[in-house]
């Protein structure tokens, strides 16, 4: 199907909406046209009540994403129960212990507020529960995380976090991550985010190595990030810490000690880059690990960065070991695979990197979106250079930069020419659109209906997304591949990780499962009632 007849059929979709919602939805959606001399899409703005969204809300991307991987922080959901149960174990972030470290990624604690809490207050409880908590399990640190009513009826937390760090000589910190702020899950990673480099990174001290980094939004879903650290540990780095997979509070304090830091989740965690940045000069770099191609890259993307002649011979001999163990299974894996065509619907960053690993294994992405990315990560983001206001900034003849260099050349003048520090080199981001083909869709924060007539219009092979929708391709017979949980296997990352996805797509797409079963709906009536006279 060309460009034009999916953009009438995606117009057709979206025409069966009543007006208002039409509006808001179709700058939500976008088909890719290269001729095109902008294509904006609108993001990071609220769903339309009544609409089945996939999104999560702030609590979740506080507590569920952000801080939960942390194994040494006992978090408490000050809420309702339901909070703090759906949230319990669900996002496969793995841990695993050092030593005798402590670990409380299993644990889920709640007050479970209840109704005479909302009306009196929650605050005795919340110290109650903090009580128990260090009485039975004496954490160095306890997150506080509310949910919505704790907002409504207006709790002090971050008065009992102060008392508890008082009364009890730990670090509590309070986090206000009531679900109904903000429009997703994505304002929770701020919250999340904000807290950490303001409480825990600088407050530690330890020696590091040569070439220390620190990773960040990396969350080690089913393992990715032991498979990076893995090849970055046989390459000579030196982790400082992981934000947050596998992570600690211990490693976090050391954060600021590192030279660099590689951001993998754009959305998640681009600002703590940046903040990072303001704060203590650390610059940060864009990488993707996931795919063959994009993870070699980004090795010689960080080696470039020390630009140590060591390090990237090294770099350059583990690429080629990991490689050549790895080139007959991806080989084998690819036969099965080319040809085939896949729609990518995930949270912020996945539907971006996971197009690499596809291409690597010969399938096309035709419709890709984010629940909650923002404009930037889909059209990507071009950091202009700004030179602080002096009396030179008006006299700038030019601006030079070269490729791959570290530094902008400015000319002030002939005769006078400065270096600064090339952050667009190090982190731009060209976004997701920018590689998909023309007449792909590229849509945010899809919904139930658009995935059924998308899926019936594009007719992908493979349907990647999350729990909530996955549902919807089995029924319509397409297989689906949970890209969030990895459906219980992984890890995905790296080199080893991508054979790991390609075997699951190779068994996917062979299973003959998808055409064994005839749903229910297609062989007999699912209603039944009675004709009123
Ligand atoms: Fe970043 Fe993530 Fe994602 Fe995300 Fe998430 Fe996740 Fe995701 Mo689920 S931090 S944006 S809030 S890569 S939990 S590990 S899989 S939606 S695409
Ligand atoms: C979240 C977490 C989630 C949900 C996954 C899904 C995750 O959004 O709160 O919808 O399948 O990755 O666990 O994104």
């Amino acid at each position: 199907m060309n460009a034009v007849d999916i953009k009438q059929k995606v117009s057709k979709t979206l025409e069966q909406y009543p007006a208002a919602v039409f509006k808001n939805r179709k700058d939500h959606v976008i088909v890719k046209d290269s001729e095109a001399d902008v294509q904006i899409i609108t993001a990071n703005t609220r769903t339309v009540p009544g609409i089945i969204t996939n999104r999560g809300c702030c609590y979740a991307g506080c507590k569920g994403v952000v801080l939960g991987p942390l194994r040494d922080a006992l978090i408490i959901t000050h809420g309702p129960i339901g909070c703090g149960y759906y949230s319990w174990g669900t996002r496969r972030h793995k841990g695993r212990i050092d030593g005798d470290e402590k670990n409380y990624l299993s644990y889920c604690l709640s007050t479970d507020l209840q109704e005479g809490d909302i009306v009196f207050g929650g605050d005795k409880k919340l110290k109650q529960a903090i009580t128990e908590a260090v009485e039975i399990f004496h954490p160095e640190t306890i997150m506080i995380c509310s949910t919505c009513p704790v907002g409504l009826i207006g709790d002090d937390i971050n008065a009992d976090a102060a008392w508890a760090q008082k009364e009890f000589g730990i670090k509590v910190l309070a986090f206000s991550c009531e679900g109904y702020k903000g429009v997703s899950q994505s304002g929770g990673h701020h919250i999340a985010n904000n807290s950490l480099i303001k409480h825990v990174i600088g407050t530690g001290e330890r020696a590091v190595g040569k070439y220390s980094l620190n990773i960040l939004g990396e969350y080690n879903i089913g393992g990715d990030g032991w498979e990076v650290e893995r090849i970055m540990k046989r390459i000579g780095y030196d982790i400082v810490s992981v934000m947050t997979g596998n992570g600690t509070v211990r490693d976090l304090s050391n954060a600021h000690l590192a030279h660099l830091n590689v951001v993998q989740c754009h959305r998640s965690i681009n600002y703590i880059g940046e903040m990072m940045n303001t704060k203590y000069g650390h610059d940060w770099i864009k990488v993707n690990f996931i795919g063959v191609q994009s993870m070699a890259k980004s090795l010689r993307d960080i080696a470039a960065y020390f630009g140590d002649k060591d390090l990237i011979d090294r770099t350059e001999e583990v690429i080629a070991e990991e490689i050549s163990e790895i080139s007959d299974a991806m080989e084998y894996f690819r036969n099965i695979c080319q040809g085939k065509t896949a729609a990518l619907f995930v949270g912020g960053s996945r539907a971006h990197h996971y197009q690499m690993l596809l291409k690597d294994i010969g399938v096309e992405t035709v419709l890709a979106g984010y629940e909650f990315g923002h404009r930037d990560d889909y059209e990507g983001r071009e950091v202009i250079p700004t030179i602080k206001a002096d009396g030179d900034s008006k006299n700038i003849e030019s601006i030079e930069v070269e490729p791959d260099s570290k530094y902008y050349r400015v000319f002030l003048s002939p005769e006078r020419v400065i270096e600064l520090k090339n952050t667009i080199n190090l982190n731009d981001y060209p976004g997701m659109m920018k590689g998909m083909s023309d007449g792909s869709i590229v849509i945010d924060d899809l919904n139930h209906y658009e995935t059924e007539e998308f899926l019936k219009i594009l007719k992908p092979d493979i349907f990647c997304s999350g729990i909530k929708d996955k549902y919807i391709s089995h029924k319509a017979g397409v297989f689906s591949k949970q890209l969030h949980s990895y459906d219980y296997s992984g890890p995905y990352a790296g080199f080893k990780g991508a054979v790991n996805f390609a075997r699951d797509i190779a068994m996917g797409l062979t299973t003959p499962s998808w055409k064994l079963i005839t749903p229910p709906w297609k062989k007999e009536p699912m209603l039944e009632g009675t004709m009123a006279v």
